[in-house]
């Protein structure tokens, strides 16, 4: 397959002005009719032939203003559709084509779900339903026409304003017109047809305009749409009073469906949801399902301005919309909720998925350039290192200057396909800035380390920092330039008072720009040895290396006035037992007894005063944070009885503590998913989860009472979660429980799904295996693969790198299974296998073997092949 170069991009020879679209719904025969308005573009070349993308479509007929195209005069294939010589002044193009949703499991293009009729066209699905120039610089204003059965598919949605709906007199077909009269790019362009129920409400905008805002969802399922509809309504309210943004449409809708690759797509005013991402209720959704909505309806929402109104040229710019929404929406649950909680939450995902692809095979800038198979694009780092991008950004230039620079974007960019240099431009404008070395940030791939050494001069009242940079070699990227660092930073003394202390290095906000291969800064006036808070809030994606003793950094969890840095001190000693436990280096008991020691004092000072909190600090690093710190020749095992043990030394050390907190935090009053709530339930079943790791009779027995009484999924999730670590009847007994009690509830069962498949036991590969039988599993819905599959591959390091390679074994065969029916999903479940090379030597040979095999596999999809064959390069 061939590689796109973004060196290569070529402005389109024609463009779209309209599209008119009359699509005549049908289970397997579809019949689409497109009118184009095309004409020649000015910035393409003068004599090119016009072609469009297809794929998997039958062409049923073929005119030009309005006559029958001679066949000798153009050449279509399922591929495409070639038109040699084309008018070169504005024309109409008429296509009809055929289609088959139902046949349609790749869920790109139009397709059913639950019998309902939706389409998903990002990245470069729009060619799926109609011959077109499917790239997001071709901007055109549509007008969709769509037909059904009035049984089979009563509300008919599009993008934009409804016009017109009406009977089809003396038939049983109904249909609806719709008006987006923004120009968009294909990959914005939804329907949906089905049965639907509908919850609704009324919003004004800020400047008093009336907008219908609703959520569809399966019928019978409207309550559980309330609080997406609620997050909605609030996403819309903040993007108004925080970066001005308004919304442009009569009606905003949203569409929740069973079947689904992605979370959800923000096509114009018509977002269509995987239900996961909807639907809510006490009962059947867990705190962090509910945290979820929130921030994926404000993402989606975002979307309106941060990739609609301004698109991208191209889909090397995707960081450009992706990385900006996340950071919207990360915001804006900052601002919904406990902005420090927030923040850890994020660096937690951010290392677990962006820096462990930054030292995989996988490995790419924010801004690519170049790939085979843009699906597989759609990455943490495009994601979310795309976030860390634009909120250095803000660090660097400070708030107003940056809200200055958004508004300047939004409004010079308004209706155009723009490029990150588009928007850096913008910043650089409002501030005088040169923020050409600041770019590297999208251009550079891999996490850059930053080694900090301090130096007290006490003659002097001087500290010194010297900082060094280094950024290791990725795929295609052999040697890095040093990057433009923010490092928030301030100084605690040893009793824990802040240091009032000053640089001409650091700025006001109390941030020092590391941009050279190594630097130093000095603070005068520092009336004692201090220790130094760096990288206060994670101020850059980067990894640090510090020389402070485990004493000092429990200083800093104690008194550091950053939350984010208490936490991250707290994390950092249990990194270093944790590493040195499971790589067989010496550990004193004193060490281990200097950390439970801290987190007592930690658990008795401060632990209520801000639960979600606690709950995060008390939470030790995964099994896989462990593996990426070792990074090379890592053993699951050793490092799973690593952590069980230090778990079991933390849990035995604060026990009555503890239990006292599950005692006291359980919930009284009815379930509130705020955030307040939400943290008292985390720390309550983070407690049940280090009792059960210290004493698992207790903890046993802790867990089955909660199962029993818990009046809401996020309780009966937890003590189930902490049963399923302790082998035995009552395990096995509260699954089948919690099984029953959920038949009818796919998104529940993929909870249990996900519980079992995380079991951290020898058994559980059998126990996947056979629960790939269950009714509740179907290899054709993607929620299902992911929860069952995807989780055993994804969150349970230790079971997935089984030493004899049955899990690699097992992970092919569902790949390869799963690729003949939907390749976004098969490729998505194979960069499980990312981590291979850092693994010790008889899990990385298997691992190859592996991979080599599905290499060697006839009729590979181009998204699986791109991924198998980058991971073994
Ligand atoms: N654009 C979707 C999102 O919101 C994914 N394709 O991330
Ligand atoms: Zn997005």
């Amino acid at each position: 397959t061939p590689v796109i170069r973004l060196e290569d991009y070529q402005p389109s020879p024609f463009v779209i002005e309209r599209v008119e679209l009359d699509v005549r719904l049908h289970p397997t025969t579809t019949r689409v009719t497109a009118t184009l308005a095309l004409k020649p573009n000015p910035k393409g070349r003068p004599d090119a032939p016009l072609v469009l993308d297809g794929d998997e479509v039958n062409l049923k007929g073929l005119s030009l203003d309005g006559r029958a195209i001679p066949a000798a005069e153009f050449e279509a294939s399922a591929q495409g559709l070639t038109i040699a010589q084309p008018p070169r002044r504005p024309f109409t193009l008429t296509i009809e084509t055929e289609i088959d949703p139902t046949a349609n499991t790749q869920l790109m293009g139009l397709y059913r779900s639950s019998g309902n009729y939706c389409t998903q066209c990002e990245a470069e699905g729009f060619r799926r339903i109609t011959y077109f120039l499917d790239r997001p610089d071709v901007m055109a204003v549509y007008t969709t026409r769509i037909e059904a059965d009035r049984d089979e598919a009563p509300v008919l949605l599009g993008n934009g304003n409804p016009v017109e709906a009406g009977n089809i007199a003396g038939t049983n077909r109904h249909y609806a017109v719709w008006h987006d009269p923004h120009p968009k790019p294909a990959y914005l362009f939804a329907l949906v047809g089905g049965r639907l129920g509908k919850v609704g409400k009324d919003f004004t905008t800020m400047s008093g305009r009336k907008v219908k805002l609703a959520v569809y969802v399966e019928p019978g399922k409207e309550e559980r749409a309330a609080y997406a509809l609620d997050a909605l309504e609030r996403s819309m309210r903040w993007d108004e009073r925080v970066f001005g943004r308004e919304y442009d449409l009569d009606e905003f809708n949203i569409v929740a469906v069973s079947d689904f690759n992605m979370g959800a797509m923000e096509n114009k005013g018509l977002n269509i949801f995987n239900d996961k991402y909807v639907l809510a209720s006490p009962e059947t959704a867990t705190d962090m399902d509910y945290a979820n909505i929130e921030a994926i309806i404000a993402h989606e929402y975002f979307h309106n301005w941060s990739g609609n109104r301004v698109t991208c040229r191209d889909w090397f710019q995707l960081c450009l919309k992706e990385g900006l929404t996340v950071f919207r929406d990360q915001e804006f649950s900052s601002d919904e909720r406990s902005r420090p909680v927030h923040r850890i939450a994020e660096v937690k995902t951010l290392r677990a998925r962006q820096f462990s692809e930054d030292a995989s095979p996988l490995a790419h800038p924010v801004r690519p350039t170049q790939y085979r198979e843009i699906n597989n694009f759609y990455t943490a780092t495009v994601y979310e290192k795309g976030a860390e991008i634009v909120r250095m950004l803000k660090t660097i230039i400070g708030e107003a200057d940056f809200r200055r620079g958004m508004d300047l974007y939004f409004d010079r960019c308004d209706g155009t396909a723009a490029t990150v240099e588009d928007f850096l431009q913008a910043f650089s404008e409002v501030t005088g800035r040169d923020l050409s070395h600041f770019s590297h940030w999208y251009a550079q791939a891999g996490t850059p380390r930053v080694t900090i050494k301090g130096t007290y001069d006490e003659a002097a009242q001087t500290y010194r920092l010297d900082f060094t940079q280094a950024t290791p070699a990725t795929p295609g990227q052999p040697n890095k330039e040093p990057m433009a660092i923010p490092v928030a930073l301030g100084l605690v003394a040893q009793d824990g008072r802040p240091l009032a202390t000053s640089s001409d290095r650091v700025n006001a906000q109390g941030v020092f720009i590391l941009d050279k291969a190594s630097d130093s800064l000095t603070f005068t006036n520092v009336p004692s040895h201090p220790v130094p808070s760096v990288f206060r809030g994670f101020s850059a994606p980067v990894k640090t290396s510090l020389d402070l003793s485990n004493t000092e950094l429990l200083v800093l969890l104690r008194h550091d006035s950053d939350a984010f840095n208490r936490w991250q001190a707290a994390q950092t000693v249990a990194m270093r037992l944790l590493v040195a436990l499971s790589t067989g280096a010496a550990v004193t008991d004193a060490d281990i007894t200097g950390l439970s020691a801290a987190l007592e004092m930690f658990i008795e000072d401060d632990a209520m005063r801000d639960p979600a909190f606690a709950a995060l600090v008390l939470t030790l690093p995964s099994e896989a944070d462990i593996a990426q710190e070792i990074a090379a020749d890592v053993d699951p095992d050793a490092i799973h009885k690593a952590r069980t043990e230090l778990k079991r030394r933390i849990g035995s050390a604060n026990i009555g503590q503890l239990w006292e907190f599950h005692q006291l935090l359980a919930d009284l009053g009815p379930y509130s998913p705020d955030a307040a709530s939400a943290g008292r339930r985390a720390l309550r079943n983070v407690a049940l989860d280090l009792i059960a790791g210290a004493d698992k009779r207790l903890g046993e027995r802790l867990a089955r009472e909660q199962f029993d009484t818990a009046g809401n999924m996020t309780d009966r999730l937890a003590s189930l979660s902490v049963l399923t670590t302790l082998p035995g009847a009552a395990r096995e007994g509260a699954l089948t429980q919690f099984s029953e009690r959920y038949r009818d509830e796919p998104l529940v069962l993929d909870k249990w799904f996900a519980l079992q498949a995380t079991i951290l036991e020898e058994g559980t590969l059998e126990r996947v295996k056979g629960l790939m039988n269950h009714p509740a599993f179907s290899i054709n819905n993607p929620n299902r693969v992911r929860s069952l599959v995807g989780s055993f591959a994804m969150a349970n390091q230790m079971q997935f790198n089984r030493a004899d390679g049955a899990g690699y074994a097992f992970l092919a065969e569902i790949v390869l299974r799963a690729d003949e029916l939907n390749p976004q999903l098969a490729a998505r479940l194979l960069t499980a296998f990312s981590a291979w090379r850092m693994m010790e030597e008889t899990r990385r040979k298997h691992a190859q073997q592996t991979l080599q095999a599905i290499a060697e596999h006839p009729n590979l999809s181009r998204d699986v092949s791109d991924i198998v064959n980058r991971s073994l390069e």
